[in-house]
């Protein structure tokens, strides 16, 4: 066994009894072990990349007070089996809940027994995801301790369009002439796309706990196909709704993989989004304002655009943020993106029509 991730673990003695130690592939930002032991608990230990989550301590301090509180929701409604419904980080004897061993940040989670992962989405799983995660928020929305930012700015449109400007500008890898027509059809809805952080600052849109990376791949299933558990709480944070609404369905209701290099193959997939938005309404509908609302629509728009502007910034940059398979990857990656925001624009009329009727719907129950 790993000489070095055993003494990382003797600084988590709840751990005890090794088994096995074996590398997980999950992600690609934390490097990830499963901890196998002989007695009642296993454990996932993971190393933080703190090159991307800087302030490790905001981080885990996040970290608790989501999970603590959760915890504490489950456990008032009745809730059985709860300890395979939140994550448990196990403490250190210094009473922090990861370790630093002078180069890299640790922290140890305890396994959730017979849980599943799950990669495609169908509008049934959609459904019970959005429910989920809207669920997630709503649990979250009287939370008392004050979260910070794990990665400033992290769905900050205005900040994007900021880093790419500088990106354009710098023109390090030279590739702007390339991309110079894409620039300007970006730059034209760019001001529309601000909208959100125009309205936070008149304060019409609020902030809220959201969990800014709705993969269904970050949540744990049981075997009859039940959401038990939300992961990688990494980037939960304050943020519009429109994190969690957006960047779900730029992902599973894209009918291509996010570089697809064949740009005719980008739809976007109306039943998987009137699955997700009925899931979600019905668990957010009570804590959301009647803005935060109508703009779900602008929300499925604004995660596409913004990929699409991180993935150029990148490139342009020469691509130092993104691992890529191969030289131009970013830039396609990028086509494809900027594809599925066309054609979600297309399809906003159609959204914000099922939008109104789920809240008619509502109103009449
Ligand atoms: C990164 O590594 P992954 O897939 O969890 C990025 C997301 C992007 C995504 C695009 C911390 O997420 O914001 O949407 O790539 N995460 C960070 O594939 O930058
Ligand atoms: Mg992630």
């Amino acid at each position: 066994m790993d000489v070095e991730l055993q003494n990382v673990i003797a600084h988590f003695p709840q751990v005890k009894e090794i088994r096995e130690i074996e590398s997980i592939q999950s992600g690609l930002i934390n490097r990830t072990y499963g901890i196998v032991t002989e007695g009642a608990d296993d454990y996932i230990l993971q190393c933080i990349n703190h090159l991307v989550f800087t302030n490790v301590e905001l981080l885990q301090h996040n970290i608790e007070c989501v999970t603590e509180h959760i915890r504490a929701k489950l456990l008032e409604r009745g809730e059985q089996d709860v300890e395979r419904k939140v994550l448990r980080f196990l403490p250190t004897p210094e009473g922090k809940t990861y370790h630093f061993d002078g180069a890299h940040y640790w922290r140890v989670c305890v396994y959730i027994r017979n849980s599943y992962t799950q990669t495609e989405v169908t509008p049934d799983s959609a459904y019970l995801v959005g429910l989920k995660f809207g669920e997630f928020e709503s649990m979250l929305a009287d939370l008392p301790e004050k979260l910070g930012e794990t990665i400033p700015d992290f769905h900050n449109m205005e900040f994007r369009m900021t880093q790419l400007r500088e990106a354009v500008s710098l023109d390090k890898a030279k590739r702007r002439a390339k991309v110079q027509a894409l620039i300007d059809e970006i730059e034209r809805d760019a001001d529309e796309m601000c909208r959100a952080e125009r309205l936070y600052r008149e304060g019409k849109l609020p902030k809220r706990i959201c969990h800014c990376d709705t993969k269904v791949s970050n949540m744990l299933f049981d075997a009859e196909g039940k959401v038990l558990c939300i992961i990688d709480l990494d980037t939960v944070m304050p943020s519009f709704v429109f994190s969690d609404f957006g960047d779900f369905l730029r992902t599973a209701a894209c009918t291509a993989p996010e570089d697809e290099p064949d740009v005719a193959k980008v739809h976007f997939n109306m039943d998987i989004f009137r699955a997700f938005a009925k899931g979600y309404l019905e668990s957010a509908m009570s804590f959301l304002t009647p803005l935060e609302i109508e703009m779900l629509p602008y929300a499925v728009r604004l995660f596409p655009y913004m990929q699409a502007v991180r993935f150029l910034t990148d490139y342009l940059n020469g691509d130092s943020y993104y691992q890529i398979q191969y030289a131009e990857h970013n830039y396609v990656r990028t086509l494809a993106q900027y594809r599925l925001y066309q054609e979600v624009c297309k399809a906003e009329p159609e959204m914000c029509e099922f939008i109104k009727t789920q809240i008619n719907a509502d109103f009449r129950k």
